[in-house]
């Protein structure tokens, strides 16, 4: 069969060009989700940088101003919702923080509650996709974008990082910053991110953004330029300073201000658009394409593979929580999964 490809121009306007107006107006109608979360020890400026990204007051930003405050002891993930609105367009945002990570005596397994979090988003998701009367929208909570802050006060990669970057990278889109970079010296700071770009490659982390064959020449350029530059080494500030005259955000430090969004000062900026202006959509997708996705692949196999085993499908019907698909992707120890009476 051959199919022939017509391109004819009718011969009156018959509007249906409109319809990406009609798309835009029903897309803004509805708003956009964008859920966050920022990850790394107590005091790195996470809170900070995200008030400083969305330039709004998100998150307290509560860190220790004295060695004799304690810190947060747990690794307790906290969630704040929060609607931006620009022009028309409605952002809601989701911050997922993760007071406490690292802090712990023992840190062995503190990535556990958060690869949790980022699976039973993805489960909460399936669940309602398979349910016969599905929602027509469905709340999105997967999450977007991992913010894995590393500081600056190291050399390269400490164990607890290796971990977490390996564990959270292959459930979700990770970006690492180096916080603070304004304790660094610009020589300091091009060390440390080349010995962590190093490590990246020989721990081969599954860093975004990624590249596949869709993309046009001009994005996978795009995204050369910003692997290059990850990962971004910022400066947070949530106050205003004034430098020549100007209000600008900023840090008074001891060798001077700093404007956080002086391209050579700090790398804020080349952040912030990479997350806003060129990356928020394709975050946004590549959650669903791929992570989401192959969540969603093996949680099917696992279910059909019950299914087809009279044995194991009648245990699965009788649990709610565990199946094969649990016990495969997370080798037995964290993950919601489903079963077929979820579903049902
Ligand atoms: N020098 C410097 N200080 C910063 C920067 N960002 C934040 N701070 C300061 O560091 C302290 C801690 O900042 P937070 O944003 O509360 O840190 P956090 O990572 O959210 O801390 P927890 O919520 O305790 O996990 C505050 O006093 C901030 O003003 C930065 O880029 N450079
Ligand atoms: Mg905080």
């Amino acid at each position: 069969m051959s199919f022939e490809e017509n391109i004819a121009q009718p011969q009156k306007y018959v509007g249906f060009d409109t319809i990406t107006t009609q798309i835009e107006n029903r897309l803004l109608k509805r708003g956009f989700q964008f859920n966050v979360m920022v990850v790394g020890r107590s005091g790195l400026g996470k809170s900070t940088l995200v008030n400083t990204l969305f330039s709004s007051n998100l998150t307290r930003s509560n860190g220790r101003h004295s060695a004799a405050e304690a810190i947060e002891k747990t690794t307790e993930i906290k969630v704040s919702s929060h609607v931006l609105m620009e022009n028309n367009v409605k952002l809601n945002i989701n911050v997922i923080d993760t007071p406490g990570f690292g802090d712990q005596i023992n840190n062995e397994k503190c990535w556990e509650p958060l690869v949790k979090y980022i699976k039973e988003q993805h489960s909460q998701y399936l669940r309602k996709e398979l349910t016969a009367q599905r929602e027509r929208f469905i709340v999105d909570t997967r999450v977007h974008c991992i913010l894995y802050f590393i500081s600056p006060h190291i050399k390269d990669l400490n164990e607890l990082d290796v971990v977490c970057l390996k564990k959270l990278s292959e459930i979700a889109n990770v970006v690492p910053v180096i916080a603070k970079s304004d304790s660094l010296t610009l020589d300091e700071r091009s060390e440390l991110k080349k010995n962590l770009q190093n490590s990246f490659s020989k721990y081969n982390f599954n860093i975004y953004p990624y590249d596949n064959d869709e993309l046009y020449d001009d994005e996978r350029q795009l995204n050369e330029d910003i692997k290059s530059l990850i990962p971004f080494a910022i400066v947070g500030s949530e106050k205003e300073i004034v430098i020549n005259g100007e209000s600008v955000r900023g840090r008074k430090t001891r060798w001077g201000a700093i404007n956080v969004e002086d391209v050579s000062q700090c790398e804020f900026v080349f952040l912030r658009d990479f997350l806003t202006r060129t990356h928020l959509q394709d975050l946004i997708e590549t959650t669903s394409l791929v992570h989401y996705e192959s969540f969603r692949s093996k949680q099917l196999i696992a279910l059909k593979e019950n299914a087809s085993n009279p044995n194991r499908q009648s245990s699965a019907l009788q649990s709610t929580t565990t199946t094969a698909a649990a016990a495969q992707e997370t080798n037995g120890q964290v993950g919601p999964s489903l079963s077929a009476a979820q579903i049902a």
